[in-house]
């Protein structure tokens, strides 16, 4: 059972990988301003994405429930291609998601709300996250995706971020020098899976209500 919200980039970092792993799971799309009792009632963090498996286990973050994914896949090729087994690059993968978690999503939340921000600029915030994008597009010049020519979870785990902060000024974003980034960022809009499964819309879940597959076959 995940407990979703179409436009939160946690949750769709989540959706992406179970759409991409071929797991199906039963969706309840939350509005946040009006969060269902049962989400409520399983206590503690209330956010988005939240999955809760067969066995009744939580899985309250989006990080968990990528890795509850890539536990479930028998695909074993494309789970390794996700998460390499190699110790350090599993530990490049969390470096960069951190990097994004706790740094890129600072300074584009200010972006995204700078009228909400008023001590500086949109322009400085914009700044600030620029600092993430060219090390982004340092990485994407030489590969098309972060971790060689193959995607991992590094870039499932970003360009539900990078696709917000383009969004601030879609016009300045597509003229600006971050050539690799606005191609690998696409790349992901574009594609099928993520216009057509990933958000796809769902109405607000009701407790009762018929349950909704996810991906829906
Ligand atoms: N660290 C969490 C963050 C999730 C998060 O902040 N989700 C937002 C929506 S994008 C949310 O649920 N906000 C409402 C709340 O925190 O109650 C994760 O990776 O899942």
């Amino acid at each position: 059972m995940l407990y979703s919200f179409r436009r939160c980039p946690y949750a769709m970092r989540a959706r992406y990988t179970i759409a991409l792993l071929g797991i199906t799971v039963h969706l309840r799309e939350v509005i946040l301003k009006s969060k269902p009792a049962a989400l409520l009632k399983l206590g503690g963090r209330s956010s988005v994405p939240q999955l809760i498996d067969i066995d009744g286990v939580r899985y309250p973050e989006s990080l968990d429930i990528i890795f509850w994914a890539l536990s479930q896949s028998n695909d074993s090729n494309l789970v390794n291609q996700l998460w390499p087994l190699k110790n350090s690059q599993q530990n490049k993968i969390k470096a960069w998601i951190a990097y994004n978690d706790n740094f890129f999503k600072h300074w584009l939340d200010r972006y995204k709300y700078a009228d909400r921000h008023p001590e500086f600029s949109e322009n400085y915030y914009r700044n600030k996250g620029e600092v993430f994008l060219r090390r982004l597009d340092k990485r994407l010049s030489r590969n098309e995706f972060l971790f060689g020519n193959d995607i991992s979870v590094a870039d499932i785990a970003l360009f539900p971020f990078v696709r917000q902060f383009a969004g601030v000024n879609q016009e300045w974003f597509e003229s600006s020098q971050y050539h690799n980034v606005i191609r690998w960022l696409a790349g992901f809009v574009n594609s099928c899976m993520f216009k057509s499964v990933v958000m796809i819309k769902h109405s607000a879940w009701q407790a009762g209500q018929e349950n909704i597959l996810f991906p829906a076959h």
